[in-house]
């Protein structure tokens, strides 16, 4: 009976930027495969629709206002229950309560206060979807590709 291999959406946000390489060592030992990679500045309006599920939210403005703020890094993480090993890996949202809580989340480590947490994760398998499709659209443009994918050797 295997796990299952799942993929989802992982976001280093700007605050964390910097700790960039410590985040990818974690999600190496967690074994969890980077497949794909792109690292961009959000616009207001981008930031805006990738949390649009918060946008009644009293804090909606200071969080679009902080992701569109400097350059994130998204990736595609595959791996065995590869959405809740990555949430487990953040840590709880607000960053003084995974100091609390989970002294080596990620959230704990490298994240500030509630706002600028470090780093993002899909929690379903629909957002998983929307969101890989958010930063990496299946409809190719002009210039360098979308397409290029790690696929593990066998
Ligand atoms: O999935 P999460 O990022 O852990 O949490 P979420 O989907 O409930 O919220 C998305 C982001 O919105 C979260 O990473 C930080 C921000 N946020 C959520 N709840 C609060 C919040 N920011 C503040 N200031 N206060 C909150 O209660």
């Amino acid at each position: 009976l295997g796990s299952k291999k799942e993929r989802t959406l992982a976001m280093v946000k700007p605050d964390a930027l910097s700790r960039l390489g410590d985040i990818l060592e974690t999600i190496h030992a967690a074994k969890l495969i980077v497949i794909k990679a792109k690292m961009t500045t959000l616009t207001l309006s981008q930031a805006s629709d990738f949390y649009m599920e918060h946008q009644s939210k009293p804090f909606f403005s200071n969080l679009v206002q902080f992701m569109s703020s400097g350059p994130v890094v998204a990736m595609e993480l595959m791996g065995d229950e590869a959405i809740g090993a990555w949430r487990r890996l953040l840590g709880p949202t607000d960053s003084a309560t995974a100091r609390q809580e989970a002294q080596d989340s990620v959230r704990a480590r490298f994240g500030t206060d509630g706002t600028q947490n470090a780093g993002h994760g899909s929690d379903s398998v629909a957002s998983a979807a929307r969101e890989v499709e958010f930063f990496f659209p299946s409809t190719a443009g002009h210039g360098p590709s979308n397409t290029a994918q790690y696929t593990e050797c066998t």
